[in-house]
């Protein structure tokens, strides 16, 4: 396969020009993640051990609570990020309030933001089914030298340097954007190294995979009700196949591959959506738009929304350009 003897530490390297300001904090930064990613992982494929290695005297941190591994998560990207003197402040889902990175010599002339979900879907861990990091990454829009401001962490995800996911899975895939197409890396658990496996991934332009948690039927909008009709309906291509991992990152991934399309729109019960705009939506949709696809709010692009909270919930459509557009045009049949 094209590129399959290089890692992802000399892919970095040799794309770096990329880079619009090229001091080389921007490779650091994602070779942190790939650090903290190895680390991670290493937990992750241990979780069903627990008791066992706890019995045995393992101090390990999971020791008391497999359901900690997010926590765990959280702490080693936290750790990795804040000392390499990259980042200026760190915003992460663990976390209420965003952190501030102080920089050499307290100098808060760092760069970066970042913002984190260290271990999305985490309520799959103890079913031995696959997690995944979302990660996202802004200059900061204050000036050098003073700390971080919440301004500089509600940017739109238009002005994302850099977003990216690890899939923790049947293998462990890092998969990143600079603004510059996709990369995929999968990890060679045997000597710790991401290779490069996929190349400039493409989103298929459309596709025959429908992810969105059916159980809710009940509560989605219209638009919602009819679009799902409409890909269970025998005609054309259709009736769709429906899968749904419930890990955002597993069904993303899957539906980037094959083709396809995950929502999670509004509900009664959630009315402004389950996932967050910061830590889920906007790298997911840089993510997707650079790999040809679409992700919109039913409405409008995903990545023009106006953050106005750290937190804040978004409802998604995104996959496959076509599928899309398609679901876009039933919700909007009801403005
Ligand atoms: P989390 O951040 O609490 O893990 O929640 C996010 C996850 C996504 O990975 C997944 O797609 C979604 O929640 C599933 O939600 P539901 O169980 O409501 O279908
Ligand atoms: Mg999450």
């Amino acid at each position: 396969m094209e590129g399959s003897h290089k890692t992802l530490g000399e892919f970095i390297i040799d794309n770096q020009m990329h880079f619009k300001y090229s001091s080389g904090e921007l490779s650091r930064l994602i070779n942190s993640i790939r650090l903290a990613a190895k680390i991670v992982n290493h937990e992750v494929n241990k979780a069903g051990l627990v008791d066992i290695l706890g019995s045995s005297g393992d101090t390990n941190i999971q020791g008391e609570d497999q359901q900690k591994l997010d926590i765990y998560a959280h702490d080693v990207f936290m750790s990795a990020l804040v000392n390499r003197e990259i980042v200026c402040g760190i915003a992460s889902e663990e976390e209420d309030e965003f952190i501030t990175v102080q920089g050499k010599h307290n100098a808060h002339d760092n760069k970066y933001v970042v913002l984190i979900d260290p271990l999305d879907g985490s309520s799959n861990i103890d079913v031995n089914v696959s997690v995944g990091t979302i990660f996202s990454v802004f200059r900061r829009v204050t000036p050098l030298g003073m700390p971080v401001r919440e301004e500089d962490f509600l940017q739109k995800g238009s002005e994302q340097v850099a977003a990216g996911y690890i899939v923790y899975g049947t293998s462990t895939m890092l998969v990143y954007t600079t603004g510059h197409g996709v990369n995929g890396f999968t990890l060679n658990p045997a000597i710790g190294a991401f290779y490069l496996s996929h190349p400039n991934m493409k989103f298929p332009k459309t596709g025959q995979i429908f992810s969105i948690n059916e159980g809710n039927y009940a509560h989605f909008p219209q638009g919602v009700k009819d679009y799902i009709k409409y890909c269970q309906a025998e005609e054309d291509d259709r009736p769709y196949s429906f899968r749904y991992i419930g890990s955002m990152v597993s069904d993303f991934h899957r539906n980037m591959i094959k083709g396809g399309i995950y929502i999670y729109p509004t509900t009664t019960k959630a009315p402004k959506g389950k996932l967050r705009l910061l830590y889920e939506c906007n790298p997911i949709a840089f993510l997707i738009e650079q790999a040809g696809g679409k992700a919109s709010d039913g409405y409008r692009r995903i990545m023009d929304i106006e953050p106005t909270e750290l937190h804040q919930r978004a409802p998604i459509f995104c996959g496959s350009l076509n599928m899309v557009e398609k679901a876009e045009s039933f919700m909007q049949k009801y403005p």
